[in-house]
């Protein structure tokens, strides 16, 4: 029976993905862990650690005590939040993720860890990006991902360490809130149309970007870690792709289901970053090597999210109404 540890449990992908593997493999047999104690999960039934992944004896300690097999590495800062306070992010993404091979290495688990296309910068090709090509990153988020890809190869090819990995593009989804990146509009713009009807968004109306789907995001995850791992060629990290489009197509799409609904440009320190990086992945290699392929275009995607996110709010709307009659 497999033993799962989830770092970076409460971030975007990682509350996800908790769902998820706890779907497939059983409740107790996924530990969730974050760096910051979340109180209310300390007194639930379920497995929780708090866990500092730059904390190696720790990350130890959990690990022999669950007998874990699995780790799914999502522990780490993203693009924005990473400009911010480049040495946090530089400790907690990189030595982070070498604690996570080290010990995966002394106790042989598979691991999964997420790159993302901010490995690619103002030189690589914008259109159909090949999954070899020049990696130049102009934020410390895409360094750390390009050292982790290096690192993640060598302990591969050296130690045989059984790690894989995908270069995520944006991912939208309505469970969390999205934590600090250069794609967060795509999700802000969600909440702001359904809440307040107008949205500003922090990049161009023209800016494209490559993004994905919470839904075929966990789909890929899984089916890569559970792929034979003779089929996995590529030990850096696979491109892997869905659809991109750019701010005013979203902005449209939107629109087909909230005409009132209005959107305003004020592109901040973030539009550079997204400048920085390619338009359209080509993700063949990944379709090649374990089968991946996507199901949410940009049509569905604003569908579901609307129709979701909307009973999400709605439902947290009465839970605070019913708290807040509780306290008079
Ligand atoms: C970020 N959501 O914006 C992440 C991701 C491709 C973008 O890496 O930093």
């Amino acid at each position: 029976m497999k033993t799962i540890l989830v770092t970076g449990a409460r971030g975007q992908i990682g509350s996800d993905l908790v769902s998820a593997l706890r779907r497939r493999f059983g409740a107790t047999q996924v530990i969730e862990s974050t760096r910051k104690a979340v109180p209310h999960l300390e007194g639930n039934l379920l497995p929780y650690e708090v866990l500092d992944v730059t904390d190696e004896h720790r990350l130890q300690e959990i690990v022999e005590h669950y007998q874990v097999d699995t780790i799914y590495h999502l522990a780490g800062l993203l693009s924005a939040k990473g400009e911010q306070n480049p040495e946090l992010c530089w400790n907690i993404n990189v030595n982070g993720l070498k604690n996570v091979l080290q010990v995966a290495k002394s106790h042989q688990l598979r691991v999964f860890w997420p790159s993302s296309i901010a490995v690619f910068g103002p030189h690589t090709p914008k259109l159909d990006t090949p999954q070899i090509t020049v990696e130049d990153p102009s934020t410390v988020y895409g360094i750390t991902k390009v050292t982790g890809e290096l690192l993640c190869r060598y302990y591969a090819y050296q130690f045989g360490v059984d790690v894989r990995s995908l270069r995520l593009p944006g991912i939208i989804s309505y469970s969390t809130l999205p934590g600090g990146g250069t794609t967060d509009f795509a999700v802000e713009i969600f909440y702001a149309a359904l809440k307040y009807g107008t949205y500003t968004c922090f990049v161009r109306p023209e800016t494209r970007l490559p993004m994905m789907y919470m839904p075929d995001a966990i789909a890929a995850i899984l089916h890569l870690m559970e792929a034979d791992s003779a089929l996995i060629k590529v030990r850096s990290s696979y491109n892997i792709a869905a659809v991109s489009f750019s701010a005013e197509e979203l902005v449209a799409e939107i629109q087909k289901y909230l005409p009132e609904f209005t959107c305003d440009y004020a592109p901040d320190f973030r539009q550079a970053i997204a400048d920085s990086w390619p338009c359209v992945i080509d993700d063949s290699r990944a379709r090649a090597d374990w089968g991946w392929k996507h199901t949410y275009d940009l049509p569905a995607i604003v569908a579901d999210m609307l129709a979701k996110l909307d009973e999400r709010l709605m439902r947290v709307g009465q839970e605070s109404m019913v708290c807040a009659q509780s306290l008079f």
